[in-house]
């Protein structure tokens, strides 16, 4: 019989390549989607465009992490071997709008389906989709499973609370609960304000005479910076340990917001100049004189997390895990997907 796994969070960017991973790998998929006004399947339209159909790849729920109901519903309808918690209010920036809503969602949310899977009594395994933004403002030079927490944003206090919730249930019920600590991952699914996204899809406008400058916050942040699918695949391992254990996934190399802008500038042969200084900076193409690159308060955080770098040591010593795109492939990869969208082929 094949193995069933549920994934919130299916119709993000993680959730569309788990999905696609565990189709792969035989499983029967079942995730759980929201009800928004506009069609939010873009990521996972070719795996369930015939819904109903015997031929469907994944089969949809309707549930949402701040109703306890819909998820007892969904998990005693699937009975699921595995379950994967990728949904989230996800976003740095705006838990800082919405501390409230991203604690409901992302931290309590969690306790929800926790709840579910344990009142339930179903010997499912569970997967927490934690973050490096844990480690927030750490002054440890690299951060692995030891390394103590100092979340800076609402988000990274809501994920502390599921990371805490979901050791708890593993040792106060003996559950099957684990957490993978995941540094940033990115790719041509990644949602389009999210920094490395927003660089590359507007690049690709720039280029293709559609936006006339791109606005961004703060440069000197570093990220430790992967690409997607090889995260997934590396959420799957973590649940097919023997034991339940917590992971830190991670590439091993930092680089800043800078970097990656001018990484994909290069990638794109724009030649440009870099001109005034603090909040005025600005990068000009040389060729045309014109502003492409600004800055704008807007996308500065109440916080900062100035520098991750992970230690996926362990992952690697017991998973067989390890990051293999490196950042410069990951601009080339994201570019080439938009630049593609706008007719442009690099
Ligand atoms: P994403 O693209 O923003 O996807 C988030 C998913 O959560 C979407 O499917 C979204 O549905 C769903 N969702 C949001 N609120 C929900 C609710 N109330 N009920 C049910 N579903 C809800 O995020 P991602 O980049 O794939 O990341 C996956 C998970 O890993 C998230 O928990 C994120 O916080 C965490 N994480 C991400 C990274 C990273 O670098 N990507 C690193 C570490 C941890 P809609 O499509 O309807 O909005
Ligand atoms: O910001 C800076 C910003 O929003 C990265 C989520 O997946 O990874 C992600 O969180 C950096 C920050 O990702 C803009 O201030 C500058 O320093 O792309 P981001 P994030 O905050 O690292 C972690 C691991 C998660 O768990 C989260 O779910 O870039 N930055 N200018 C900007 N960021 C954005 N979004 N937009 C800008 O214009």
């Amino acid at each position: 019989m094949k193995k069933r796994a549920i994934i919130t969070g299916i119709t993000g960017q993680d959730g569309s390549y788990l999905a696609e991973l565990l189709i792969q790998k035989d499983y029967e998929v079942h995730g759980v989607v929201r009800r928004a006004s506009t069609f939010n399947r873009g990521r996972i339209d070719h795996l369930c465009s015939d819904v109903g159909h015997p031929d469907a790849a994944i089969y949809l729920h309707y549930g949402d992490l701040g109703d306890s109901n819909s998820l007892l519903r969904i998990l005693s309808d699937v009975k699921p071997d595995e379950i994967y918690n990728l949904a989230a209010q996800s976003h740095v920036g705006v838990s800082f709008d919405m501390p409230e809503y991203t604690g409901d969602i992302t931290a309590l949310g969690t306790t929800r389906l926790l709840e579910a899977l344990r009142t339930s009594k179903l010997p499912a395994k569970f997967y927490q989709a934690s973050s490096s933004e844990l480690y927030g403002k750490t002054t440890s030079p690299m951060q692995n499973e030891e390394t103590p927490f100092y979340p800076r944003s609402p988000y990274g206090c809501a994920k502390a609370y599921a990371y805490y919730l979901t050791r708890n249930y593993r040792e106060s019920y003996g559950m099957y609960a684990v957490n993978g600590i995941l540094f940033n991952h990115e790719s041509p699914r990644r949602g389009e304000n999210f920094v490395t996204r927003k660089i590359t899809l507007s690049l690709a406008n720039i280029l293709a005479g559609k936006q006339e400058c791109l606005y961004l916050g703060n440069l000197e942040a570093k990220r430790d910076w992967g690409y997607a699918p090889e995260f997934v695949e590396g959420m799957w391992k973590i649940m097919q340990q023997p034991e339940p254990e917590d992971y830190v996934l991670a590439t091993g190399r930092t680089a800043s917001v800078r970097d990656f802008l001018e990484l994909c500038m290069k990638h794109l042969h724009i030649r440009y100049e870099r001109k005034g200084s603090g909040k005025d900076e600005t990068y000009t193409d040389t060729k045309t004189g014109r502003t492409i690159v600004a800055l704008d308060p807007l996308y500065h955080r109440p916080a900062e997390v100035d520098f991750l770098l992970g230690d996926a040591s362990k992952a690697k010593r017991k998973l067989g895990w390890e990051a293999k795109t490196t950042i410069e492939e990951l601009a080339r990869i994201m570019l080439e997907a938009d630049c593609r969208e706008q007719g442009i082929s690099l």
